[in-house]
């Protein structure tokens, strides 16, 4: 199976750091975590290319070599999100979609052929069981929050880390507070979830083998 991961480009906000990025000839700050966690939960015999449009350019090649186009957002992304859709629905390539832009707003993503929300680590499994069974649904969603100690490294071998400013990882998820203006505990629960100490090091561990030498985004919901 010949899978394309998508992450669509950002507008020009502060949090994109558009003109500062040049002053250190980077392309942006951090790769994106979502999708190289739901690279590591596929298949390892599936090939897998990604491509982050903040970093590059989306080919109609790659989209036709693809059997898949898989997209993770933000909801600052949509606009290009929407162009990344038609431009799979032209080639005739079908979608799968999560994160969460699609897992507060599904209900604009019905031309999606596969929205799989909330953690991958829980609807991922169900969507790869049925696609193998030839019966793959249009929504996955689960009520429950993940088990993040079993979550597998994130596969930065597939990131050109000489574009980014940052490498990033996650510590945890969910906080126990309830802002107004945050989508953490709708996304993420109330309850925060921790990776063990052993899955850090080998998590930095990996980072340090991918000659990563650069400062490191620690992401933890309840810093
Ligand atoms: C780090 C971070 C940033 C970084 C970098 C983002 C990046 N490129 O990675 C910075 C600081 C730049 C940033 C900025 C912003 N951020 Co931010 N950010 C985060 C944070 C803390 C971690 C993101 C992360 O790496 N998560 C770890 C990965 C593993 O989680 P994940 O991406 O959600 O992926 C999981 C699932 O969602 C799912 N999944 C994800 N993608 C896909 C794809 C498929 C196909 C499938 C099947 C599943 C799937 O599987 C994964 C494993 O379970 C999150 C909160 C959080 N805990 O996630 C907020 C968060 C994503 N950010 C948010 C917001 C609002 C912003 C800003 C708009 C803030 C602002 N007001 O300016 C800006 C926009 C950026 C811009 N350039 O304009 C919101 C998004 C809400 C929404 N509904 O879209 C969040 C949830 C925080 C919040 N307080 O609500 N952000």
């Amino acid at each position: 199976m010949n899978i394309l991961l998508v992450y669509p480009e950002y507008p020009e906000t502060f949090w994109s750091f558009t003109h500062a990025l040049k002053f250190v000839s980077k392309k942006a700050v951090f790769p994106p975590l979502g999708l190289i966690t739901v690279a590591s939960l596929l298949p390892d015999s599936w090939n897998l290319k990604l491509v982050d449009l903040n970093t590059a350019e989306l080919e109609n090649i790659d989209i036709l070599k693809a059997d898949y186009v898989f997209i993770s957002a933000m909801s600052v992304q949509r606009l290009s999100v929407n162009k990344v859709i038609q431009k799979c629905k032209a080639i005739n390539t079908k979608i799968v979609a999560g994160g969460p832009l699609f897992t507060s707003s599904p209900e604009n993503y019905h031309m999606v052929d596969h929205l799989v929300l909330d953690e991958a680590e829980i609807t991922l499994p169900l969507f790869l069981k049925d696609l193998q069974e030839g019966n793959a649904k249009s929504i996955y969603r689960t009520p429950d929050w993940a088990d993040i100690t079993t979550t597998p490294s994130p596969r930065w071998d597939l990131v050109d880390s000489s574009k980014y400013s940052s490498m990033n990882l996650q510590y945890s998820r969910g906080c126990p507070y309830d802002c107004e203006f945050c989508d953490i505990t709708v996304l993420f629960g109330r309850n925060p979830r921790t990776k063990s100490k052993e899955q850090i090091i080998a998590e930095l561990d990996n980072l340090y083998e991918a000659n990563w030498r650069g400062p490191v985004f620690f992401v933890d919901d309840n810093f």
